[in-house]
């Protein structure tokens, strides 16, 4: 297999668990044929989300943003597959959800940016620091998908 693998960490935000999406969230990145590495459900704390989302602290936003993130349940995942990162994204939708095509997940099933449903890291570079963040590295399983020889050459 020639493929070179990259991981992305995806979170299904508190409004997308409130609003039972998770399914189709993970069917989407299941259907597309990436694999699912480590996944958690837990209520962030404020401080934890004030962390992934350090590089926004001086947006007027931030502070909303925080306690939105940390208001209640999220379902945070590592994925794998080649070029997972910009697939991953290109499969969210842009972050404000009027941006957002229909047949992207943010375009078919929300409204507004600060309601968006769902992250994705926006770099291999984020996604790197993103993920260890999140999990510790005994949080991943590991495991070949039956399907693999059928995805990659
Ligand atoms: P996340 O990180 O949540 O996947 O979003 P994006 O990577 O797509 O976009 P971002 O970092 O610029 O924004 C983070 C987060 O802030 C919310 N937001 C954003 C908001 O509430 N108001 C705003 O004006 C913007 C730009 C939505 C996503």
């Amino acid at each position: 297999m020639s493929a070179e693998m990259e991981r992305t960490f995806v979170a299904v935000k508190p409004d997308g668990v409130q609003r039972g999406l998770c399914g189709e969230i993970i069917k989407r990145f299941e259907q597309k044929g990436f694999r699912l590495v480590a996944a958690k459900f837990l209520q962030a704390s404020e401080d934890h989300m004030k962390k992934h989302y350090a590089d926004l602290k001086d947006k007027p936003f931030f502070a909303g943003l925080c306690k939105y993130m940390s208001s209640g349940p999220i379902f945070a995942m590592v994925w794998e597959g080649q070029n997972i990162v910009k697939m991953g994204r290109m499969m969210l939708g842009e972050t404000n959800p009027a941006d957002s095509k229909p047949g992207s997940i943010r375009g078919d099933f929300c409204i507004q940016v600060g309601r968006n449903i769902i992250h994705g890291s926006d770099t291999m570079e984020n996604a790197k620091l993103e993920i260890a963040l999140w999990f510790k590295p005994e949080e991943f399983v590991s495991y070949k998908p039956c399907a693999q020889e059928w995805l990659y050459e």
